[in-house]
């Protein structure tokens, strides 16, 4: 399936010296798969913990390693260049990228696999003294999944410019507050503003990532086009019942939260499953609190993360979990609060730069199709200030978010290539 050729081919998109270096690329895959790893495989390097800080200096020296220019902004994003020739300056900027943290047990690709291939990316061209009509810049977005401070897309929103009202003093799901972690990382929670990159200094944004679906597996196809991605709204609940003691408070007198949240699971559920107001709904994270055994419980706290590609659904499946969790609410006698952790709108990807990664893709003889992400990214919040694009490769049994995320060698060395003649062509 094509779409209208609209993106002029310029020299340098066939230029030959300008080439990824396989082994480099899938070594660093390798390498960095390893800060964080825990003993079932799974990579624990949520945003802002010690692995990611460690990831992140990690890049920085592989940076310097290749002999590039690489700096960290106040929100925690490392971004890598060319050393700065005078003749380039005020060149037109593609940025290229993905994020360097994970979920907790998460997969070794997830988010790194661009970076990695971005960083390549800005290597070859600096290598091969390449004269592209843009500029090449890699990105290690900061704290995209949110996995331990809910601030998801924290990187991306703050370069650019599209912080939510944060809270004065965040803080993760333990109450330890951010600002200490992100001085760590390198960041200034003071001086997140300056991270913002001004408008229009973006022309094109580029995201490389494992599909962490089936579709491309399914069908034998090496590249997606990705065409557009979900909209998301992440909420955390807490509700509050009265604890008790298990054996001496009669059933009818107890207002118990872990029952009533039970309810709201399966009412969550139902949204997507039964009412079909989303395209998915899922709670992943429910804590108990004291959570111990012969103690009904005082509080619980989860999370609702809803996802579907019409803001409207995406807002009526949000009203109508928050109508549900009321009336669960005032039957079971508990308090509720609800906070929104993000909401992020779904976002289409740019024509001509889906068009660019097809033919990078058809030139380079790699089957492809085009297809929607049903996973958040960074690129949506860049699509609020530059075209973007979006390029996948097959995920093994379709599965992300998991220990046993994979992808073939061939298939990751693919995608940095589309990558590559994509970002020389614009
Ligand atoms: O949750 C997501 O869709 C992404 O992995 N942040
Ligand atoms: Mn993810
Ligand atoms: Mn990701």
């Amino acid at each position: 399936m094509t779409i209208e050729l609209t993106t002029p081919v310029s020299p340098d998109a066939l230029d030959p010296r300008v080439a990824v270096d396989p082994a480099r690329l899938l070594d660093r895959v390798e390498r960095f798969a390893r800060i964080g790893r825990n003993a079932h495989g799974g990579i624990d390097r949520e945003g802002f913990g010690d692995a990611d800080v460690e990831a992140r200096a990690e890049l920085v020296r592989e940076a310097h390693r290749a002999g590039l220019d690489v700096w960290g902004d106040a929100a925690g994003n490392v971004l890598i260049r060319r050393p700065a020739a005078a003749d380039r300056a005020g060149r037109r900027v593609v940025l290229l990228g993905s994020h360097l943290d994970t979920v907790s047990n998460g997969g070794r690709l997830d988010g790194a696999y661009g970076v990695m291939a971005a960083l390549e990316v800005v290597q070859a061209v600096a290598e091969a003294d390449a004269d592209p009509s843009h500029e090449p810049v890699a990105v290690a977005f900061a704290n995209e999944e949110g996995a331990r401070f809910p601030q998801p897309f924290w990187g991306s929103k703050a370069l650019t410019g599209q912080l939510d009202d944060l809270p004065g003093e965040p803080e993760d799901n333990d109450g330890v507050p951010l600002r200490g972690q992100l001085a760590r990382a390198g960041g200034d929670l003071d001086a997140l503003d300056s991270a913002a990159w001004p408008p229009g200094s973006i022309s094109a944004y580029l995201e490389l990532h494992v599909e962490q679906g089936p579709v491309l597996e399914q069908a034998g196809d090496r590249i997606g086009v990705v065409s557009g991605i979900t909209g998301r709204t992440v909420l955390t609940v807490d509700v509050v019942g009265r604890a008790g003691h298990a054996g001496t408070t009669p059933m009818e007198l107890r207002s118990d939260p872990l029952t009533a949240a039970s309810r709201i699971v399966l009412a969550v559920e139902d949204l997507a499953r039964g009412s079909r107001l989303c395209r998915v709904a899922t709670v992943g994270r429910l804590q108990v609190r004291p959570s111990t055994p012969n103690t009904i419980p005082q509080g619980v706290q989860l999370t609702v993360d809803l996802r579907d590609g019409d803001p409207v659904r995406l807002e009526l499946a949000e009203d109508a979990v928050r109508n549900a969790m009321s009336v669960i609410a005032g039957e079971r006698g508990v308090e509720l609060t609800v906070a929104v952790d993000t909401r992020s709108q779904p976002a289409r990807m740019d024509e001509a730069l889906k068009q660019a990664v097809a033919d990078s893709a058809t030139e380079l003889g790699h089957p492809w199709q085009v297809l929607p992400s049903g996973a958040g990214h960074d690129a949506q919040i860049v699509s609020g200030v530059a075209p973007v694009g979006m390029i996948f490769v097959p995920s093994i049994g379709g599965v992300s978010h998991v220990p046993e995320e994979d992808t073939a060698d061939a298939d990751l060395v693919a995608g940095a290539e589309v990558l590559l003649r994509t970002a020389l062509r614009l």
